[in-house]
């Protein structure tokens, strides 16, 4: 007898959560931020330079078996510090930078972005 009810009260609040997801597909901020990948290897990042939208993110990862690291060029405002064989080190870009492995200053990259 109670079962009926109850019934429905699913059905409802399904539809409710239906409509709730549709609101957040369609809502105004389509930010699909993108995931890049930069293999260091073979004393190079590759690709050395690479474009992104603001707000994707990129991940270094170090494939030789000495140590590396990513570091902002100009003022060293950011590093990953020393990354070994296999680590990996992710940042979310916000605007263009030069940086380079501050281990081996002739390994060099560039992030621009759009
Ligand atoms: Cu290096």
């Amino acid at each position: 007898m109670t079962n009926k009810y109850s019934i429905r009260k699913d059905a409802t609040s399904l539809l409710c959560s239906v409509f709730l997801l549709c609101g957040c597909a369609s809502g105004p901020e389509k930010a699909m931020h993108k995931s890049y990948n930069v293999d260091i290897k073979q004393m190079q990042f590759q690709p050395a330079e690479l474009t992104v939208q603001k707000g994707d993110t990129v991940t270094w990862t170090n494939h030789d078996i000495v140590a590396h690291d990513v570091t902002e060029e100009k003022s060293k405002r950011w590093t990953s510090g020393p990354l070994a064989q296999g680590e990996s080190w992710s940042l979310i870009v916000k605007e263009s930078v030069d940086y380079y492995c501050s281990i081996h200053v002739v390994m060099k990259g560039r992030l621009g972005v759009q």
